[in-house]
């Protein structure tokens, strides 16, 4: 069947109105596009899982029943558990030291509402030293290698997308990789998707030649782990643990020894950090049980009655907020990574897609929205783990979440609170063993310095009282 055939066949003849204005090269060049994008997923599988995906998510926002929490023997807070805490650290510090743990940082997403057309990771949120999120993580990385001893270095596997590839390979080669190993950072890219009309009915080009392609969702990520072959490097490097984390959380522990020694001491092979909800309506995906199965809820597809419910206690009843932060055994990937590629369901956003009308030869900028992208959830695979292989572990929001979404000035999870969030947490770590900072001072811990708190004793009994310090390694 002819690569048009197969595209008309799945109600995409619209495609086509203008290809006789296209010359030789223009069109073999459109159909190679289309072959190309049909190999990723047919044109009439995309137009049905479209369909799907759109009664799913207007089913999903509509039946809450059988949406419970987790049951506590999936679930532990080490907020005040210190014992919890030491415990785990230890067992997860020695799985580094042995060089068992490697870390999968998702950093794909165009980062659409915070404005910025570079990717998330090269973002200064505006701290003293000027340290972009990237520099920051790296410099995790660097403490946690000393803190362990450990002789290999941790491997970092960075996703990326067609928008933010080569940016963000430019920015790590610029800066000399923070001070990592460059053979210790792993560049992956994830996949695209064509985008549809609001019905879900036509594919959309973005040019005379192009489909409109996008990332195809941090749930992407499993494919990109299949098509990059990760798993043969994991085992080649005896990696038997997988910490995975998004880009805009400034808090995020990298390769968090409490969080790798908890799923280790449970035997859990998929586990995820939360944090307690901030409120009904904070935009985060909530942990709990459907028809007894780990999953999350997101909160684009909740509805607002179950958001807002509260339990006997007057808490909310789904409080368990989602934080980008999981845990997988690399047994797991190697059992179940296929066919979560093959069966992950998509997930639809409405938004406006610049697009190219072949009718008119016009390229659109809408205001409002005009089309549908396809997007997978990374979280979507939980369903299939038991409830005895799955753990949940709450931690301290101010010590490990503060996300970068917004743009300057709004009113949340923006640059001022992600360096609000760091500085705070860094100025908590000094007095806690006994520096004093003055008042309207900001001192600023590097995290090449300190991964948690610990190698500051040599502030013990200071006063800083000078603005914009950094302490660094
Ligand atoms: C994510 C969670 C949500 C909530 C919130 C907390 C999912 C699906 N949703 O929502 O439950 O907990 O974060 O902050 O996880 N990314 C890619 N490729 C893509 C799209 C996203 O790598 O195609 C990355 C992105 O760079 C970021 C992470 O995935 O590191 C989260 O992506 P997002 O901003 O789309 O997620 P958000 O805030 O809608």
């Amino acid at each position: 069947m002819s690569v048009i055939d197969l595209y008309k066949s799945a109600g995409q003849e619209q495609l086509f109105q203008h290809l006789d204005q296209l010359n030789e090269t223009d069109k073999s060049q459109f159909l190679s596009n289309l072959e190309a994008a049909s190999r990723r997923i047919s044109p009439q599988k995309l137009v049905d899982d479209c369909k799907k995906a759109i009664s799913q998510s207007a089913e999903n926002a509509r039946d809450s029943s059988s949406v419970e929490p987790l049951p506590a023997t999936s679930y532990q807070s080490v907020i005040d558990n210190a014992s919890a805490q030491e415990e785990y650290y230890k067992i997860g510090l020695e799985s580094v030291t042995n060089g068992e743990v490697a870390v999968v940082l998702m950093a794909g997403g165009q980062g659409t509402r915070l404005g910025s057309s570079a990717p998330k990771g090269c973002y200064d949120i505006g701290l003293p030293s000027h340290k972009s999120l990237f520099q920051i993580q790296a410099e995790k990385l660097i403490s946690l290698q000393r803190l362990s001893g450990t002789k290999s270095p941790i491997p970092w596997y960075v996703m990326t997308s067609k928008p933010t590839h080569n940016t963000t390979k430019d920015f790590f080669e610029k800066h000399n990789y923070f001070g990592l190993e460059s053979s210790q950072v792993v560049f992956f890219n994830q996949g695209t998707l064509p985008a549809l009309d609001l019905q879900g009915e036509k594919l959309l080009l973005s040019s005379p030649t192009d489909l409109v392609e996008s990332p195809d969702g941090n749930g992407g990520l499993y494919r990109a782990i299949k098509d990059n072959q990760l798993l043969q490097d994991f085992e080649k490097k005896g990696i038997k643990h997988v910490y995975m984390y998004c880009v805009d959380n400034v808090l995020s522990k990298l390769a968090d020894p409490v969080f790798i020694g908890f799923a280790i001491k449970h035997g859990f092979e998929l586990a995820t950090k939360v944090v307690r909800k901030r409120d009904a309506n904070e935009s985060v995906g909530l942990i709990a049980t459907k028809d007894n199965k780990p999953c999350v809820i997101e909160y684009s597809e909740i509805s607002p009655e179950l958001a807002a419910e509260k339990d006997s206690s007057g808490l909310l009843k789904l409080r368990a907020a989602n934080i980008v932060n999981h845990y997988y055994s690399v047994e797991l990937l190697k059992r179940d990574l296929d066919q979560w590629c093959e069966h992950m369901p998509y997930h639809i956003a409405k938004k406006k897609i610049p697009c190219y009308d072949n009718t008119t030869g016009e390229s659109l900028k809408p205001t409002e929205p005009n089309g549908i992208k396809l997007e997978q959830f990374i979280f979507d695979v939980f369903p299939g783990v038991s409830l005895d292989k799955f753990g949940c572990l709450e931690v301290d929001r101010a010590q490990e979440f503060s996300p970068l979404k917004n743009a300057p000035g709004t009113a949340n999870d923006n640059p001022e609170t992600s360096r609000a969030a760091y500085l705070e947490l860094g100025g908590n770590r000094l007095k806690k063993i006994g520096a004093q900072i003055a008042d309207g001072v900001s001192v600023e811990v590097s995290s090449k310095l300190s991964y948690a708190g610990e190698n500051l004793s040599q502030y013990k009994g200071k006063v800083f009282d000078k603005d914009n310090t950094v302490l660094e390694n």
